[in-house]
């Protein structure tokens, strides 16, 4: 995957590009991004930017020229897809991030600052704009970040193994079961004794119906669009009657006092 970030801050992107599975994927060329600063797109001494707004009103906005230059430097050779990073643009979905990983194209990524860009920005160069949410932010660096963190996970080998791809609860559109390791006790409370059971069957079933609990209570809107199993739908219908227990009292709790020999440890 090729990504081409353009930033007026491109120094922000250093640490991010080197670290984790971003830097690895970097390092091994299954991903590859280069960051460009804006300002080496400008024709003035003093390398600028932005500009009054037309029309007045506070704040200043990012001249068109540094970008429609930067953009199409960038962009000279293979099929490539600009992003404007901005509010105005659709939210960011994991349905997106897989159609713009899939589409394979040289993905140009531009962050405003300040006010924004000049409209004739997208008019010539920007293919479309993508949102990380609706709250104001300083710039699109770190929406950019977003994108590339999302997409790198698309990318064959960068995530370890392949069923952490697969088995992420977004790909069903649910969220995550409650997740816990040692100690057994945190503070007074116990992992639940079905995690400790070592029956593996019934593991999956408790993380099966806490995964529809945990959507329904937190985000009941994912619930609408999220294509659940038979199975899935028996859960729901159960949680919704109130049938199911309690999820803390899910399972027998082996106590540590049980678990000298730490048979109870977490597996795997
Ligand atoms: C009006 C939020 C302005 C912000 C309404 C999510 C926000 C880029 C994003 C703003 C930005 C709302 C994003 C606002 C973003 C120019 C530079 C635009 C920073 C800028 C809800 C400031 N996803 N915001 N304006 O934050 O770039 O991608």
């Amino acid at each position: 995957m090729r990504i081409s970030v353009i930033t007026i801050f491109p120094e922000l992107f250093r640490e991010f590009l080197s670290t984790s599975l971003i830097g690895r994927a970097v390092a091994t060329g299954d991903l590859e991004v280069s960051v460009h600063n804006l300002r080496d797109f400008t024709d003035d001494k003093h390398r600028s930017v932005d500009d009054e707004p037309y029309g007045g009103g506070g704040g200043m906005v990012m001249m068109a020229p540094p970008w429609i230059e930067a953009v199409r430097t960038v962009t000279e050779e293979e099929s490539s897809r600009c992003i404007l990073l901005s509010p105005q643009g659709r939210p960011l979905t994991d349905a997106k991030v897989r159609e713009l990983a899939a589409a394979d194209h040289h993905l140009v990524l531009v962050c405003g600052r300040y006010e924004g860009v000049d409209e004739r920005v997208r008019m010539t160069v920007v293919d479309e704009e993508i949102s990380v949410g609706d709250f104001v932010l300083s710039g699109g660096e770190v929406p950019a970040m977003v994108l590339i963190e999302a997409l790198s996970r698309q990318v064959p080998g960068v995530v370890g193994q392949p069923e952490c791809v697969e088995q992420d609860s977004f790909r069903q559109g649910l969220l995550d079961y409650p997740h816990y390791t040692r100690p057994q006790i945190v503070e007074g409370l116990p992992v639940p004794g079905v995690l400790v059971s070592g029956d593996h069957g019934a593991i999956r079933e408790w993380r099966g119906r806490q995964a529809i609990r945990s959507t329904l209570e937190k985000r009941p809107d994912l619930l609408t669009r999220a294509v659940l199993s038979d199975e899935q739908q028996d859960w729901l219908a159960q949680i919704e009657r109130g049938e199911s227990e309690d999820p803390a009292a899910a399972g027998d709790l082996v106590t540590q006092a049980e678990d000298t020999d730490n048979t109870n440890s977490p597996r795997k």
